[in-house]
């Protein structure tokens, strides 16, 4: 019932050649790092390759809420609290700017969060793994939104404009939580035998499903190609999956803690780490609503869609009588 089952359908990038002469002018404007903007024509393809990439970003903002609202109740101290109760409500922002950015392409809320709830829209794989002790909500916040801001920073430059004006606010609060997050490890890694024990399950239960989050490897990425092309992904998975390794390792070094990976190697020729790949099948397993939280992530944001009905009426009823007081008054 909740399964992401979104079929992908990779389509070849046209030729100079095949495209139209209003799809060549388009391309000119992306390679020469002109923004578009809303009321520019552009390609349908970019249109929807769009709807679909804001879409599932802000549905993984907006789903990511709940494996650290889990935690707002038990934060250990009166400042980690307030610290997650501020974090938790970024990234309601980060959802709301990046619905507005959608928006913008002729698609409403309303109409991705019903495609979300009858799961025909995706949202991060990160979010259907639990977060089952207090060293996870440090994990959180060094790997998964590491993760984020590594995939984030280049698409502050990426071609559609307010996605790209988007990306350039949430970078900064993005920041501020992966170092809140390093912060929790650090505590941690620096406590009692328990705390450090903890922190080292923490990171061997979120590695694999970190390094998940930037999509299939390249071969098995149907929309990379074309949507580099257009720059709307200005990296490729892979790329920024050894960026992130690449950055990791050192930080979980001076932690003290190990990254659960035998063949984690420093690689001098290609001056990056060689790591061994998540497992795939498990990626594409939690894909199709198979991971260990997919049906109580989707049950609690059903509920929170038809608990909060009462408030959509109310605000339509009352748009709807001052736009009738409005023109009684003209
Ligand atoms: N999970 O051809 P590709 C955050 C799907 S924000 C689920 O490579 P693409 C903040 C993909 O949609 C995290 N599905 O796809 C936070 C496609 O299926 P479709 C979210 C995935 O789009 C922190 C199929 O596999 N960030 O965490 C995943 O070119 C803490 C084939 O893949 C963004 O969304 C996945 N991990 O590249 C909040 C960033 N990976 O749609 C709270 C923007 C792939 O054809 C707490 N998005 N798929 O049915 C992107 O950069 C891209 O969309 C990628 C995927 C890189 C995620």
């Amino acid at each position: 019932m909740y399964a992401q089952m979104v079929k992908s359908t990779g389509a070849g990038v046209k030729s100079r050649e095949e495209m139209s002469a209003e799809e060549a002018a388009f391309q000119d404007r992306i390679d020469a790092d002109i923004k578009i903007e809303p009321k520019d024509w552009m390609p349908e393809g970019y249109r929807k390759t769009l709807i679909r990439q804001i879409g599932q970003h802000a549905h993984s903002e907006i789903v990511g809420q709940l494996p650290e609202g889990n935690w707002i109740t038990r934060a250990p101290t009166l400042e980690r609290k307030a610290i997650l109760l501020a974090k938790v409500q970024d990234e309601a922002g980060h959802g709301l700017y990046l619905y507005a950015a959608a928006e913008t392409l002729g698609v409403s809320r309303d109409e991705l969060t019903e495609q979300l709830l009858d799961g025909r829209m995706k949202y991060s794989s990160i979010f259907n793994y639990p977060t089952l002790n207090w060293a996870d909500i440090g994990a959180v916040g060094w790997l998964v939104d590491g993760a984020a801001i590594m995939n984030q920073v280049p698409l502050q430059r990426t071609s559609y404009g307010p996605y790209s004006r988007a990306m350039i606010r949430i970078c900064k609060e993005e920041s501020f939580h992966q170092r809140q997050g390093y912060d929790i490890m650090m505590k941690m890694a620096q406590g009692t035998e328990a705390q450090k024990k903890m922190a080292q399950d923490a990171l061997n239960r979120l590695w694999y499903p970190s390094l998940m989050m930037f999509g299939p490897s390249d071969k098995d990425s149907v929309h990379s190609a074309q949507s580099m092309a257009w720059k709307i992904k200005m990296d490729s998975n892979d790329e920024l999956r050894q960026k992130f390794v690449d950055q990791t390792v050192p930080q979980a070094e001076y932690l003290g803690l190990t990254v659960p990976d035998e063949n984690l190697k420093w690689n001098e020729e290609k001056g990056g780490y060689d790591f061994s790949e998540p497992d795939w099948d498990e990626f594409f397993d939690v894909l199709q609503g198979n991971g260990p939280c997919n049906v109580d992530r989707m049950e609690k944001r059903n509920a929170a869609w038809d608990n909060g009905a009462w408030v959509r009426e109310g605000l339509m009823a009352h748009a709807e009588k001052r736009a009738v007081l409005k023109t009684a008054a003209e």
